[in-house]
Protein backbone atom coordinates (compact mmCIF):
# COMPACT_ATOMS: atom_id res chain seq x y z
CA UNK A 1 0.00 0.00 0.00
CA UNK A 2 1.33 3.43 -0.80
CA UNK A 3 0.08 6.85 0.66
CA UNK A 4 -0.85 10.01 -1.17
CA UNK A 5 2.88 10.57 -2.62
CA UNK A 6 3.46 6.83 -3.71
CA UNK A 7 5.64 6.18 -1.04
CA UNK A 8 5.46 2.53 0.57
CA UNK A 9 3.19 3.09 4.38
CA UNK A 10 5.73 1.12 6.70
CA UNK A 11 4.34 0.21 9.78
CA UNK A 12 5.96 -1.29 13.09
CA UNK A 13 4.85 -3.93 15.08
CA UNK A 14 5.47 -5.24 19.00
CA UNK A 15 6.65 -8.48 19.02
CA UNK A 16 6.90 -10.75 22.18
CA UNK A 17 7.88 -14.14 22.11
CA UNK A 18 6.67 -15.61 25.72
CA UNK A 19 8.37 -17.29 28.23
CA UNK A 20 7.01 -20.61 26.99
CA UNK A 21 8.68 -20.11 23.20
CA UNK A 22 11.60 -18.81 25.37
CA UNK A 23 11.74 -21.47 27.54
CA UNK A 24 10.83 -23.99 24.99
CA UNK A 25 13.60 -22.78 22.35
CA UNK A 26 11.31 -21.80 19.39
CA UNK A 27 12.54 -17.98 19.40
CA UNK A 28 14.47 -18.44 16.87
CA UNK A 29 12.19 -20.45 14.55
CA UNK A 30 9.60 -17.71 15.38
CA UNK A 31 12.10 -15.02 14.04
CA UNK A 32 13.41 -16.83 11.13
CA UNK A 33 9.39 -16.68 9.89
CA UNK A 34 8.89 -13.06 10.97
CA UNK A 35 12.21 -12.57 8.59
CA UNK A 36 11.41 -15.35 6.00
CA UNK A 37 7.95 -13.35 5.12
CA UNK A 38 10.44 -10.32 4.48
CA UNK A 39 9.69 -8.11 7.72
CA UNK A 40 12.84 -6.51 8.88
CA UNK A 41 13.68 -6.37 12.77
CA UNK A 42 14.59 -3.14 13.66
CA UNK A 43 14.90 -3.94 17.65
CA UNK A 44 15.55 -7.13 19.69
CA UNK A 45 15.94 -7.94 23.48
CA UNK A 46 15.67 -10.51 25.43
CA UNK A 47 14.01 -9.32 29.38
CA UNK A 48 12.04 -10.19 31.83
CA UNK A 49 9.47 -7.92 32.60
CA UNK A 50 8.21 -6.21 36.01
CA UNK A 51 4.45 -6.62 37.17
CA UNK A 52 4.52 -2.39 36.24
CA UNK A 53 5.22 -3.28 32.62
CA UNK A 54 3.24 -6.12 32.37
CA UNK A 55 0.06 -4.12 33.79
CA UNK A 56 0.65 -1.25 31.31
CA UNK A 57 1.09 -3.53 28.73
CA UNK A 58 -1.94 -5.57 29.16
CA UNK A 59 -4.08 -2.63 31.06
CA UNK A 60 -7.38 -3.85 28.39
CA UNK A 61 -7.32 -7.12 29.95
CA UNK A 62 -7.96 -5.57 33.71
CA UNK A 63 -10.50 -7.09 35.73
CA UNK A 64 -10.98 -10.43 33.13
CA UNK A 65 -10.78 -13.83 34.68
CA UNK A 66 -7.46 -14.63 33.00
CA UNK A 67 -5.66 -11.41 33.95
CA UNK A 68 -4.08 -13.14 37.30
CA UNK A 69 -2.34 -15.67 35.44
CA UNK A 70 -1.83 -13.91 32.14
CA UNK A 71 0.16 -11.87 34.40
CA UNK A 72 2.10 -14.16 36.34
CA UNK A 73 2.94 -16.71 33.25
CA UNK A 74 4.13 -12.96 30.95
CA UNK A 75 6.27 -12.94 34.24
CA UNK A 76 7.35 -16.42 34.66
CA UNK A 77 10.91 -15.83 32.61
CA UNK A 78 12.51 -13.76 29.87
CA UNK A 79 10.28 -12.63 26.75
CA UNK A 80 12.22 -11.64 23.70
CA UNK A 81 11.07 -8.08 22.63
CA UNK A 82 10.94 -7.17 19.30
CA UNK A 83 10.43 -4.66 16.90
CA UNK A 84 9.02 -5.68 13.51
CA UNK A 85 8.89 -3.33 10.81
CA UNK A 86 7.24 -3.62 7.52
CA UNK A 87 4.57 -2.52 4.92
CA UNK A 88 1.39 -3.84 7.25
CA UNK A 89 3.43 -5.93 9.32
CA UNK A 90 0.56 -5.39 12.30
CA UNK A 91 -1.96 -7.20 10.15
CA UNK A 92 0.69 -9.75 8.80
CA UNK A 93 2.50 -10.97 11.94
CA UNK A 94 -1.07 -12.02 13.40
CA UNK A 95 -1.86 -13.79 10.43
CA UNK A 96 1.65 -15.79 11.01
CA UNK A 97 0.57 -16.28 14.61
CA UNK A 98 -3.15 -17.48 14.15
CA UNK A 99 -5.57 -16.97 16.43
CA UNK A 100 -5.47 -16.84 19.70
CA UNK A 101 -6.12 -20.43 21.26
CA UNK A 102 -3.36 -22.67 20.34
CA UNK A 103 -5.17 -26.09 20.02
CA UNK A 104 -7.25 -24.42 17.24
CA UNK A 105 -4.94 -21.65 15.38
CA UNK A 106 -4.51 -23.18 11.74
CA UNK A 107 -1.78 -25.33 11.06
CA UNK A 108 1.02 -23.04 9.44
CA UNK A 109 0.93 -20.83 11.64
CA UNK A 110 2.84 -20.02 14.55
CA UNK A 111 0.64 -21.16 17.23
CA UNK A 112 -0.93 -23.84 15.01
CA UNK A 113 2.52 -25.54 14.36
CA UNK A 114 4.36 -24.74 17.78
CA UNK A 115 1.86 -24.49 20.46
CA UNK A 116 -1.18 -26.13 21.87
CA UNK A 117 -3.26 -26.37 25.40
CA UNK A 118 -1.36 -27.12 28.14
CA UNK A 119 -4.34 -27.15 30.14
CA UNK A 120 -3.31 -24.13 32.41
CA UNK A 121 -5.23 -21.31 33.77
CA UNK A 122 -4.05 -19.04 30.82
CA UNK A 123 -3.55 -19.52 26.92
CA UNK A 124 0.22 -20.58 26.43
CA UNK A 125 0.45 -19.11 22.89
CA UNK A 126 3.70 -18.34 22.53
CA UNK A 127 3.62 -14.37 21.09
CA UNK A 128 1.80 -11.08 21.25
CA UNK A 129 1.75 -9.08 18.13
CA UNK A 130 -0.12 -5.91 18.23
CA UNK A 131 -3.55 -5.30 16.58
CA UNK A 132 -3.93 -1.82 15.69
CA UNK A 133 -1.27 1.52 14.64
CA UNK A 134 -2.28 2.80 18.48
CA UNK A 135 -1.68 -0.72 19.91
CA UNK A 136 1.66 -0.62 18.44
CA UNK A 137 2.96 2.81 19.27
CA UNK A 138 1.32 2.58 22.94
CA UNK A 139 3.36 -0.69 23.14
CA UNK A 140 6.65 -0.11 21.68
CA UNK A 141 7.14 2.84 23.43
CA UNK A 142 6.53 1.14 26.63
CA UNK A 143 8.95 -1.88 25.93
CA UNK A 144 12.04 0.15 23.85
CA UNK A 145 11.39 4.11 25.20
CA UNK A 146 14.60 4.93 23.39
CA UNK A 147 12.58 4.02 19.94
P1 LIG B 1 -4.12 -12.20 21.41
O1 LIG B 1 -2.84 -12.56 22.14
O2 LIG B 1 -4.46 -13.21 20.36
O3 LIG B 1 -4.16 -10.78 20.92
P2 LIG B 1 -5.87 -11.31 23.57
O4 LIG B 1 -5.24 -9.96 23.40
O5 LIG B 1 -7.35 -11.41 23.50
O6 LIG B 1 -5.29 -12.34 22.49
O7 LIG B 1 -5.44 -11.94 24.96
C1 LIG B 1 -4.14 -11.72 25.49
C2 LIG B 1 -3.61 -13.03 26.04
O8 LIG B 1 -4.41 -13.44 27.16
C3 LIG B 1 -3.67 -14.19 25.07
O9 LIG B 1 -2.57 -14.21 24.20
C4 LIG B 1 -3.73 -15.37 26.00
C5 LIG B 1 -4.55 -14.87 27.15
N1 LIG B 1 -5.98 -15.18 26.98
C6 LIG B 1 -6.87 -14.53 26.18
N2 LIG B 1 -8.09 -15.06 26.26
C7 LIG B 1 -7.99 -16.09 27.15
C8 LIG B 1 -8.91 -17.03 27.69
N3 LIG B 1 -10.19 -17.03 27.34
N4 LIG B 1 -8.44 -17.95 28.57
C9 LIG B 1 -7.15 -17.95 28.96
N5 LIG B 1 -6.23 -17.08 28.50
C10 LIG B 1 -6.63 -16.17 27.61
MG1 LIG C 1 -4.04 -8.98 22.07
Amino acid sequence: MTDTTGAPRTERTLILVKPDGVRRGVSGEILRRVEAKGYRLTAVELRTADDALLAAHYAEHVGKPFYAPLVEFMASGPVLAVVAEGERVIEGFRSLAGTTDPTSAAPGTIRGDLGRDWGLAVQQNLVHGSDSVESAEREIALWFPAL
